[in-house]
């Protein structure tokens, strides 16, 4: 799937590409039910809200570890997301840093604070503010359920200074600097980003974002795959956070099918024989 050409000059504009329903219902019903099942997993790669609702599931695609899932593993691989990415970034050598379900639960999924996703990940070694983040809707999101919001061409301002996260349950260590936000907030007003389930939306790394409460009945469930240049890989540091938030696992991936994803239903560990229930949807 390649991308048109204002659709490229808009990313680079923006630092965000939105490509509606680009996964079909029944892609996104096998997504949806393996949630269910990971955010029953009792793991390290399962951070859950005081509630015990879970809040982020990471590490879904790779063949081994107890978040790892055979339909997610294979959304990741994904013409229609591999392919795009690769020509954003002129590099078709991308391996992934890491993947995280976000579910925000009814009523009480929490916000995550305003920030640069690169604030952190500068922190984990990672030279340049290159990778490209696909997101999944696996739910319609909305205002109420706490969609996320981005500041439509931020990515442009340089880096915004990030101080410590106290938000319960915050992945990204840091978020951003109040005295800059405001600056760069009420020069570049957010929008909400809503769609419908399977909707994708590509964005820069140095974009500023952030989201609300979910006061709505339903989950917000969105997954969030991250693709690094393998000559991007992160050096060194000397607290290096876990794997399941910055991979080691730095061998650029291959692509799969796009009708991977319906083959594997009630697949959901590496060695699992696939059940085929046909081609991807038109
Ligand atoms: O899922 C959300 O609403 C925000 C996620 C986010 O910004 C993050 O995890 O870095």
């Amino acid at each position: 799937m390649q991308l048109a050409p204002d659709q490229v000059s808009g990313y680079f504009r923006d630092g965000f590409l939105v490509l509606p329903a680009l996964y079909c219902a029944a892609e996104v019903a096998v997504l949806q039910a393996e949630t269910q099942r990971l955010s029953e997993v009792m793991s390290d790669c399962v951070k859950r809200e005081r509630s015990g609702a879970a809040r982020s599931i990471l590490r879904v695609h790779e063949t081994d570890g107890e978040t790892a899932s055979a339909a997610f593993r294979a959304l990741t691989r994904t013409p229609r997301l591999v392919q795009p990415v690769t020509q954003l970034l002129g590099d078709d050598q991308v391996y992934i840093f890491h993947t995280k379900i976000n579910v925000k639960a009814a009523f009480e999924g929490g916000i995550y604070s305003w920030h640069q996703d690169f604030g952190t990940w500068r922190s984990d070694g990672l030279r340049a503010p290159l990778p490209i983040t696909a997101m999944v809707m696996l739910d319609d999101a909305t205002e109420l359920a706490g969609c996320l919001y981005f500041a439509p061409g931020s990515h442009q301002d340089g880096d915004v200074a990030h101080e410590e996260d106290h938000a319960l349950g915050a992945l990204n260590r840091l978020s951003a600097d109040r005295r800059q936000l405001t600056r760069v907030l009420e020069a570049r007003r957010p929008v909400p980003i809503v769609g419908v389930a399977g909707t994708v939306v590509l964005f820069h790394s140095n974009l500023v974002h952030g989201s609300g409460h979910n006061m709505s009945p339903w989950d917000r469930r969105q997954i969030y795959v991250v693709y690094n240049p393998v000559a991007n890989k992160p050096s060194a540091v000397e607290s290096p956070r876990p794997d399941f938030v910055c991979s080691r696992n730095c061998m650029a991936i291959e692509m799969v099918s796009d009708a991977d994803i319906l083959s594997t239903v009630g697949g959901s560990t590496a060695g699992k024989a696939p059940l085929t229930l046909g081609a991807a949807c038109d």
